[in-house]
């Protein structure tokens, strides 16, 4: 089971944000902006090179929750910014697709 699994299940403490049928959303333990939330499907994918057309809904519902996270935490209006890492040159780090959600002061672009 992937570390965010059980997170999603509540064996691993997290302060949880947002959840829905399909996916929860929860803060970074190293956050890198006022606001840093990981979005996650409950059912793992490994990352989002390994999704297919059937995962396609799920993807977009993945998209649609950050949002709804943005404006929960209060960012939408300023602005914000969602990241997919994918694999090791992705610097992804954990094997279970997640969106980071990162707002609350200005980001850089491009990233390192
Ligand atoms: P990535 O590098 O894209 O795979 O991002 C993984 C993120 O997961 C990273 O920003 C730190 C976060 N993270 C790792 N372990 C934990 C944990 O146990 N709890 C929480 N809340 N976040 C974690």
């Amino acid at each position: 089971m992937t570390l965010f699994e059980k997170i999603a299940r509540r064996e691993i403490p997290a302060e949880i944000v947002y959840e829905t049928s399909e996916a929860v959303a929860f803060r970074d333990i190293h956050p890198q902006a006022p606001v840093h939330v990981l979005v996650v499907p409950r059912r793992v994918l490994s990352g989002v090179s390994a999704a297919d057309a059937g995962d396609a809904g799920l993807l977009g519902h993945l998209l649609w929750v950050a949002a709804e996270v943005a404006r929960q935490e209060g960012i939408a209006g300023s602005g914000y910014r969602l990241v997919v890492n994918d694999g090791i040159h992705g610097g992804q780090s954990v094997d279970h697709l997640h969106v980071h959600v990162l707002g609350g002061r200005p980001l850089k672009w491009p990233p390192g």
